[in-house]
Protein backbone atom coordinates (compact mmCIF):
# COMPACT_ATOMS: atom_id res chain seq x y z
CA UNK A 1 0.00 0.00 0.00
CA UNK A 2 2.45 2.13 1.01
CA UNK A 3 4.39 1.48 -2.40
CA UNK A 4 1.61 2.29 -4.48
CA UNK A 5 1.03 5.80 -2.86
CA UNK A 6 5.10 6.53 -2.85
CA UNK A 7 4.42 5.16 -6.85
CA UNK A 8 1.24 7.68 -6.93
CA UNK A 9 3.39 10.72 -5.68
CA UNK A 10 6.22 9.88 -7.98
CA UNK A 11 4.26 9.91 -10.93
CA UNK A 12 2.18 13.15 -9.52
CA UNK A 13 6.04 14.82 -9.39
CA UNK A 14 6.70 13.35 -13.07
CA UNK A 15 3.43 14.74 -14.60
CA UNK A 16 3.98 17.91 -13.17
CA UNK A 17 6.97 19.53 -15.17
CA UNK A 18 4.99 17.99 -18.15
CA UNK A 19 1.95 20.26 -17.37
CA UNK A 20 4.01 23.26 -16.81
CA UNK A 21 6.27 23.04 -19.89
CA UNK A 22 3.16 22.79 -21.59
CA UNK A 23 1.28 26.02 -20.07
CA UNK A 24 4.84 27.37 -20.32
CA UNK A 25 4.64 26.89 -24.03
CA UNK A 26 1.33 28.27 -24.63
CA UNK A 27 2.08 31.50 -22.30
CA UNK A 28 5.31 31.69 -23.87
CA UNK A 29 5.53 35.65 -25.12
CA UNK A 30 7.98 34.71 -28.23
CA UNK A 31 6.18 36.30 -30.91
CA UNK A 32 6.56 34.14 -34.74
CA UNK A 33 5.20 36.74 -36.85
CA UNK A 34 6.27 40.43 -37.14
CA UNK A 35 4.45 43.41 -38.71
CA UNK A 36 4.57 47.40 -39.09
CA UNK A 37 0.83 47.49 -37.98
CA UNK A 38 -1.80 45.78 -36.88
CA UNK A 39 -5.14 46.34 -37.17
CA UNK A 40 -8.10 45.01 -34.44
CA UNK A 41 -11.65 45.59 -34.32
CA UNK A 42 -14.95 44.43 -32.62
CA UNK A 43 -13.60 42.48 -29.68
CA UNK A 44 -16.63 43.03 -27.83
CA UNK A 45 -14.99 42.26 -24.46
CA UNK A 46 -17.76 41.88 -21.81
CA UNK A 47 -20.15 39.38 -23.88
CA UNK A 48 -19.96 35.36 -23.84
CA UNK A 49 -19.76 36.13 -27.51
CA UNK A 50 -16.48 37.21 -27.62
CA UNK A 51 -13.68 35.12 -28.80
CA UNK A 52 -11.15 36.09 -26.04
CA UNK A 53 -8.96 32.88 -25.59
CA UNK A 54 -8.10 33.17 -29.80
CA UNK A 55 -7.11 36.82 -29.58
CA UNK A 56 -5.14 36.12 -26.75
CA UNK A 57 -3.45 33.45 -28.95
CA UNK A 58 -3.19 36.04 -31.37
CA UNK A 59 -1.68 38.66 -29.19
CA UNK A 60 0.70 36.52 -27.80
CA UNK A 61 1.96 35.39 -31.21
CA UNK A 62 1.90 38.82 -33.41
CA UNK A 63 4.68 41.77 -32.80
CA UNK A 64 4.16 45.12 -34.60
CA UNK A 65 5.30 48.52 -34.03
CA UNK A 66 1.50 50.38 -33.64
CA UNK A 67 -1.26 48.20 -33.21
CA UNK A 68 -4.83 49.91 -33.26
CA UNK A 69 -7.60 49.11 -31.62
CA UNK A 70 -10.67 50.02 -34.10
CA UNK A 71 -13.22 50.53 -32.30
CA UNK A 72 -15.98 48.28 -29.80
CA UNK A 73 -13.41 46.62 -28.00
CA UNK A 74 -14.86 46.93 -24.95
CA UNK A 75 -19.41 46.59 -24.91
CA UNK A 76 -20.41 48.77 -22.18
CA UNK A 77 -23.70 48.32 -23.80
CA UNK A 78 -24.03 44.72 -22.80
CA UNK A 79 -21.97 45.20 -19.68
CA UNK A 80 -24.80 47.76 -18.36
CA UNK A 81 -27.22 45.06 -19.38
CA UNK A 82 -25.45 42.53 -17.36
CA UNK A 83 -22.09 42.00 -16.18
CA UNK A 84 -19.95 39.60 -17.75
CA UNK A 85 -16.24 39.48 -17.36
CA UNK A 86 -14.58 36.21 -17.24
CA UNK A 87 -10.96 35.99 -16.63
CA UNK A 88 -9.88 35.62 -20.20
CA UNK A 89 -11.67 39.08 -20.76
CA UNK A 90 -9.24 40.76 -18.20
CA UNK A 91 -6.07 38.59 -19.69
CA UNK A 92 -6.83 40.44 -23.01
CA UNK A 93 -7.08 44.08 -21.42
CA UNK A 94 -3.51 43.22 -19.09
CA UNK A 95 -2.03 42.17 -22.55
CA UNK A 96 -2.88 45.10 -23.94
CA UNK A 97 -1.67 47.16 -21.48
CA UNK A 98 1.62 44.95 -21.67
CA UNK A 99 2.15 45.31 -25.20
CA UNK A 100 2.08 49.19 -24.62
CA UNK A 101 4.38 49.45 -21.83
CA UNK A 102 7.09 47.55 -23.88
CA UNK A 103 7.03 49.79 -26.82
CA UNK A 104 4.45 49.34 -29.39
CA UNK A 105 2.31 52.33 -29.87
CA UNK A 106 -1.34 51.77 -29.03
CA UNK A 107 -3.82 53.90 -30.39
CA UNK A 108 -7.64 53.14 -29.48
CA UNK A 109 -10.50 54.62 -31.49
CA UNK A 110 -13.92 54.13 -29.93
CA UNK A 111 -16.41 52.45 -31.54
CA UNK A 112 -20.29 52.59 -30.65
CA UNK A 113 -20.32 49.61 -28.14
CA UNK A 114 -17.27 51.66 -26.23
CA UNK A 115 -18.76 55.53 -26.94
CA UNK A 116 -18.03 55.78 -23.21
CA UNK A 117 -14.54 56.18 -24.47
CA UNK A 118 -15.28 58.86 -26.43
CA UNK A 119 -15.64 61.50 -23.85
CA UNK A 120 -11.72 60.46 -23.08
CA UNK A 121 -10.13 61.14 -26.58
CA UNK A 122 -6.63 62.35 -26.44
CA UNK A 123 -6.16 60.88 -23.01
CA UNK A 124 -4.12 57.93 -22.46
CA UNK A 125 -4.46 55.15 -20.23
CA UNK A 126 -1.42 53.15 -19.28
CA UNK A 127 -0.02 53.85 -22.63
CA UNK A 128 -3.30 53.12 -25.02
CA UNK A 129 -3.87 56.14 -26.32
CA UNK A 130 -7.47 57.15 -27.20
CA UNK A 131 -8.68 59.52 -30.17
CA UNK A 132 -11.32 60.11 -32.22
CA UNK A 133 -10.02 58.74 -35.76
CA UNK A 134 -6.47 58.88 -37.22
CA UNK A 135 -4.18 59.35 -40.57
CA UNK A 136 -1.94 56.30 -40.75
CA UNK A 137 1.06 56.43 -43.70
CA UNK A 138 1.63 52.93 -44.72
CA UNK A 139 5.41 52.15 -45.26
CA UNK A 140 4.88 52.37 -48.95
CA UNK A 141 3.72 56.63 -48.27
CA UNK A 142 -0.05 56.00 -48.90
CA UNK A 143 -2.68 57.35 -46.04
CA UNK A 144 -4.86 55.43 -44.52
CA UNK A 145 -7.96 57.43 -42.80
CA UNK A 146 -8.77 54.93 -39.71
CA UNK A 147 -12.02 55.40 -38.13
CA UNK A 148 -14.43 52.58 -36.47
CA UNK A 149 -17.46 53.10 -39.24
CA UNK A 150 -20.80 53.09 -37.17
CA UNK A 151 -20.99 56.76 -38.19
CA UNK A 152 -22.08 55.53 -41.25
CA UNK A 153 -24.34 53.17 -39.81
CA UNK A 154 -27.76 54.97 -40.47
CA UNK A 155 -30.05 53.30 -38.31
CA UNK A 156 -27.35 54.13 -35.20
CA UNK A 157 -26.91 58.04 -36.25
CA UNK A 158 -30.75 58.46 -36.55
CA UNK A 159 -32.65 56.29 -34.04
CA UNK A 160 -30.45 54.60 -30.95
CA UNK A 161 -33.33 52.71 -29.73
CA UNK A 162 -33.85 51.21 -33.13
CA UNK A 163 -29.85 50.01 -32.62
CA UNK A 164 -30.67 48.69 -29.44
CA UNK A 165 -33.90 46.53 -30.66
CA UNK A 166 -31.14 45.27 -33.43
CA UNK A 167 -28.69 44.36 -30.78
CA UNK A 168 -30.82 41.95 -28.80
CA UNK A 169 -31.28 40.04 -31.80
CA UNK A 170 -27.75 40.07 -32.73
CA UNK A 171 -27.06 38.67 -29.53
CA UNK A 172 -29.31 36.05 -29.87
CA UNK A 173 -27.97 34.98 -33.01
CA UNK A 174 -24.47 34.98 -31.73
CA UNK A 175 -25.21 33.01 -28.43
CA UNK A 176 -26.92 30.52 -31.01
CA UNK A 177 -23.69 30.68 -32.75
CA UNK A 178 -21.43 30.28 -30.18
CA UNK A 179 -23.46 27.38 -28.78
CA UNK A 180 -23.11 25.66 -32.25
CA UNK A 181 -19.66 26.29 -32.45
CA UNK A 182 -19.08 24.28 -28.77
CA UNK A 183 -21.16 21.71 -30.63
CA UNK A 184 -18.90 21.51 -33.90
CA UNK A 185 -15.86 21.57 -31.46
CA UNK A 186 -16.75 18.64 -29.44
CA UNK A 187 -17.18 16.77 -32.84
CA UNK A 188 -14.28 17.58 -34.39
CA UNK A 189 -16.04 20.22 -37.14
CA UNK A 190 -14.00 23.28 -37.64
CA UNK A 191 -14.90 27.03 -37.14
CA UNK A 192 -18.37 28.25 -38.85
CA UNK A 193 -19.91 31.17 -38.25
CA UNK A 194 -23.75 31.24 -38.25
CA UNK A 195 -23.88 35.29 -38.47
CA UNK A 196 -21.76 35.27 -41.05
CA UNK A 197 -23.87 32.70 -43.01
CA UNK A 198 -26.84 34.58 -42.39
CA UNK A 199 -25.48 38.18 -43.30
CA UNK A 200 -23.82 36.53 -46.61
CA UNK A 201 -27.45 34.66 -47.15
CA UNK A 202 -29.44 37.48 -46.56
CA UNK A 203 -29.73 39.68 -49.98
CA UNK A 204 -30.61 42.30 -48.18
CA UNK A 205 -27.90 42.15 -45.38
CA UNK A 206 -25.46 41.99 -48.52
CA UNK A 207 -26.70 45.15 -49.82
CA UNK A 208 -25.95 46.63 -46.15
CA UNK A 209 -22.64 45.78 -46.26
CA UNK A 210 -21.89 47.14 -49.69
CA UNK A 211 -24.29 50.44 -48.78
CA UNK A 212 -21.81 50.60 -46.19
CA UNK A 213 -18.59 49.83 -48.07
CA UNK A 214 -19.37 52.27 -50.70
CA UNK A 215 -20.29 55.17 -47.69
CA UNK A 216 -17.37 54.66 -46.05
CA UNK A 217 -14.96 55.30 -49.42
CA UNK A 218 -16.75 58.18 -50.50
CA UNK A 219 -16.03 60.05 -47.16
CA UNK A 220 -12.08 59.24 -47.62
CA UNK A 221 -12.06 60.30 -50.84
CA UNK A 222 -13.35 63.20 -49.69
CA UNK A 223 -11.08 63.28 -46.78
CA UNK A 224 -8.25 63.13 -49.61
CA UNK A 225 -6.45 60.07 -48.60
CA UNK A 226 -5.23 56.93 -50.37
CA UNK A 227 -7.90 54.78 -48.76
CA UNK A 228 -10.13 53.95 -45.08
CA UNK A 229 -9.28 50.93 -42.10
CA UNK A 230 -12.55 50.16 -40.43
CA UNK A 231 -14.39 47.90 -38.86
CA UNK A 232 -17.85 47.59 -37.26
CA UNK A 233 -19.73 44.81 -39.34
CA UNK A 234 -17.69 42.50 -38.56
CA UNK A 235 -16.99 41.47 -42.45
CA UNK A 236 -13.31 41.84 -43.22
CA UNK A 237 -12.25 43.12 -46.67
CA UNK A 238 -9.72 44.44 -48.71
CA UNK A 239 -10.47 45.35 -51.75
CA UNK A 240 -10.41 48.67 -54.45
CA UNK A 241 -13.72 51.15 -54.54
CA UNK A 242 -13.61 53.11 -57.40
CA UNK A 243 -9.38 53.93 -56.57
CA UNK A 244 -9.82 54.40 -52.72
CA UNK A 245 -8.52 51.12 -50.91
CA UNK A 246 -11.18 49.97 -48.86
CA UNK A 247 -9.93 48.28 -45.54
CA UNK A 248 -12.25 46.04 -42.87
CA UNK A 249 -10.60 44.14 -40.12
CA UNK A 250 -13.27 42.11 -39.21
CA UNK A 251 -13.74 41.05 -35.66
CA UNK A 252 -12.87 38.74 -32.60
CA UNK A 253 -16.28 37.38 -32.52
CA UNK A 254 -17.41 35.77 -35.61
CA UNK A 255 -14.52 35.73 -38.02
CA UNK A 256 -11.35 36.15 -35.84
CA UNK A 257 -9.96 38.25 -38.43
CA UNK A 258 -7.00 41.36 -38.45
CA UNK A 259 -5.67 43.86 -41.03
CA UNK A 260 -1.67 43.82 -41.05
CA UNK A 261 0.60 45.60 -42.93
CA UNK A 262 4.02 44.26 -43.45
CA UNK A 263 7.27 45.89 -43.18
CA UNK A 264 7.16 47.33 -47.10
CA UNK A 265 4.09 48.88 -46.34
CA UNK A 266 1.96 45.85 -47.85
CA UNK A 267 -1.46 44.97 -46.33
CA UNK A 268 -2.96 41.80 -45.48
CA UNK A 269 -6.13 40.22 -43.97
CA UNK A 270 -5.21 38.13 -41.59
CA UNK A 271 -7.84 34.87 -40.99
CA UNK A 272 -7.18 33.63 -37.51
CA UNK A 273 -10.08 31.10 -37.09
CA UNK A 274 -7.91 28.45 -39.57
CA UNK A 275 -4.94 28.62 -37.03
CA UNK A 276 -7.46 28.60 -33.73
CA UNK A 277 -8.33 24.78 -34.73
CA UNK A 278 -5.08 23.72 -34.26
CA UNK A 279 -3.60 24.94 -31.00
CA UNK A 280 -7.25 24.10 -29.27
CA UNK A 281 -6.75 20.17 -30.65
CA UNK A 282 -3.29 20.62 -28.78
CA UNK A 283 -4.63 22.20 -25.81
CA UNK A 284 -7.62 19.33 -25.42
CA UNK A 285 -4.71 16.85 -25.49
CA UNK A 286 -2.92 18.30 -22.79
CA UNK A 287 -6.04 17.93 -19.96
CA UNK A 288 -5.21 14.20 -19.63
CA UNK A 289 -1.48 14.23 -17.51
CA UNK A 290 0.53 11.70 -19.72
CA UNK A 291 0.42 9.95 -16.01
CA UNK A 292 -3.32 9.51 -16.18
CA UNK A 293 -3.33 8.04 -20.01
CA UNK A 294 -0.66 5.68 -18.69
CA UNK A 295 -2.39 4.24 -15.59
CA UNK A 296 -5.69 3.96 -17.67
CA UNK A 297 -3.61 2.21 -20.50
CA UNK A 298 -2.70 -0.66 -17.59
CA UNK A 299 -6.05 -1.17 -16.39
MN1 LIG B 1 -19.61 48.87 -34.03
Amino acid sequence: MQHDSALARAAAALATPALDEADAAVGADEPSQRFRTVWISDIHLGTPGCQAEALLEFLREVECEQLFLVGDIIDGWQLRRSWYWPQAHNDVVQKLLRKARKGCRVIFIPGNHDEFARKYVNHDFGGIEVVQDWIHETADGRTLWITHGDLFDGVIQCAKWLAHVGDTAYEFTLKLNSYLNRLRARMGLPYWSLSKYLKLKVKRAVSFISDFEIAVAREARKRGVHGVVCGHIHHAELRDIDGILYANDGDWVESLTALVEHADGRLEILDWSERHRRPAAKSNATQAPPVAVALAQLK
